[in-house]
């Protein structure tokens, strides 16, 4: 069939528009009619060079919602009609990752995934003249419709809205994930964001769900006081506003007259910035702080603390998609947001016709958007 797609020619340029050909489902896999995409900081990120693995041309996205129109030989779980959520990290139950129960990482699809293309090592999208294009992500929900492994389908109910949930196909499960699976906050927490985006916001709605006491926000934009307040943030901290270091100033405002140490008991990296990083990591609490990193940094960026932070207690840990089983979490997920116990609509700032993606970026850059939607 043919569909049409936002396709990454070449790195650090604007996506294209095209109509390009996409094969059916082989067995195992799942035609999908993409009806919304989110715009995530990684797609900008994988476009922009900076990606490692980044490979072009392929046709990114991640952060979709749709409907499925046909299923390969052999697929069980979905059948044409339902609604799914793409999954970035799939769920298959009987790989060691998945049966370790320790990780949300399943490997099963991992190598492939990486490379651009399906499990059997073929694309499925190619450009009218026949060139193959690659996946992204085992996602690509930069297209109408998009082929993808079974296991990396996550069925939610009907009556959702495609605009909306889209984005808990990566910020809102990534977000809050990292609060309840990675760190698993407990009631009475202070704890430390930065970085108030489309990730740092849900961290923040994650905390107040979890009952944390005090919510400091991080941002270099003052735009993001109010936003981070919308969503359950305490207190806001501009790097660039205060006298001193940072870690210093954010030791002091978690300090008590019974517990004169001061820090907090987690910390959320959602910048990528390595040197925040650090001061995420030692801006928690000496015996216990622990330190949450979801941002993704470039290319040959390392992370660096004195080894005495950690002797001294601090953890410093990492999360991908929030530490989410994505086809048994991402279902309940969309139950919380249809039952209003988590908030998606306001931070969708920006609704976009496939035409206008790259307007979608130039917004991302700009700090003027939390999430851009495009609806197909
Ligand atoms: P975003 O651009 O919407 O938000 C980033 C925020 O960080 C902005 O508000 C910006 O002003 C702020 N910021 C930048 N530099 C800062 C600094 N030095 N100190 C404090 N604040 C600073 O991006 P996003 O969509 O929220 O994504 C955040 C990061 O999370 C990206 O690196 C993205 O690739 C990553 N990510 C990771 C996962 C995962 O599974 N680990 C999932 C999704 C996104
Ligand atoms: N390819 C990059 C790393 C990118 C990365 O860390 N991706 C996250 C998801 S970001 C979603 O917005 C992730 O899930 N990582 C785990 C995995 O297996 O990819 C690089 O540095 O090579
Ligand atoms: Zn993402």
């Amino acid at each position: 069939m043919r569909t049409r797609a936002a396709v990454a020619v070449q790195a650090g340029h604007p996506l294209e528009i095209m109509e390009v050909n996409l094969e059916g489902p082989r067995p195992g896999e799942v035609l999908v009619e993409l009806r919304a995409t989110g715009l995530c900081h990684t797609d900008d990120f994988t476009l922009s060079g900076a990606d490692p693995e980044g490979l072009f041309p392929a046709i990114l996205g991640h952060e979709g919602a749709g409907v499925v129109v046909e299923v390969g030989e052999g697929v069980t779980s979905v059948k044409a009609g339902d609604h799914v959520i793409p999954l970035y990290t799939p769920e298959c139950r009987e790989c060691p990752s998945c049966l370790s129960r320790k990780t949300n990482l399943c490997t099963s699809i991992r190598a492939t995934q990486g490379q651009g293309v399906m499990p059997d090592g073929t694309s499925r999208f190619s450009t009218l003249d026949g060139d193959p294009i690659l996946h992204y992500m085992g996602c690509s929900t930069f297209a109408n419709h998009t082929v993808l492994p079974e296991i990396a389908v996550a069925k939610v109910r009907e009556d959702a809205p495609f605009d909306k949930i889209c984005y808990i196909g990566c910020g809102v499960t990534t977000g809050i994930g990292a609060v309840i699976h990675t760190a698993k906050v407990e009631i009475g927490a202070k704890a430390v964001v930065f970085g108030l985006g489309g990730i740092g916001l849900n961290v923040i709605q994650g905390l107040r769900l979890a009952g944390a006491d005090m919510i400091i926000g991080v941002d270099i934009n003052n735009g993001k006081k109010e936003w981070g307040e919308r969503f359950g943030m305490t207190h806001f901290v501009n790097p660039k506003e205060i006298d001193g270091p940072l870690v210093q100033h954010l030791v002091e405002m978690t300090r008590t007259p019974f517990d004169r140490i001061g820090g907090a008991d987690y910390s959320f990296d959602c910048t990528g910035n390595v040197q925040v990083m650090r001061d995420a990591l030692e801006c928690t609490h000496r015996g216990w702080g622990q330190s949450i990193i979801i941002g993704v940094a470039p290319a040959g960026a390392e992370i660096s603390t004195r080894p005495f932070q950690l002797v001294t207690g601090r953890t410093w840990k990492g999360t991908a998609f929030g530490g989410a089983r994505g086809r048994t979490d991402v279902p309940q997920i969309v139950d919380w947001y249809m039952e209003g116990k988590i908030e998606i609509d306001p931070m969708i700032t920006h609704r976009l016709k496939l035409e206008e993606i790259n307007k979608g970026f130039e917004m991302m850059h700009a700090g003027e958007s939390i999430r851009s939607v495009v609806v197909y």
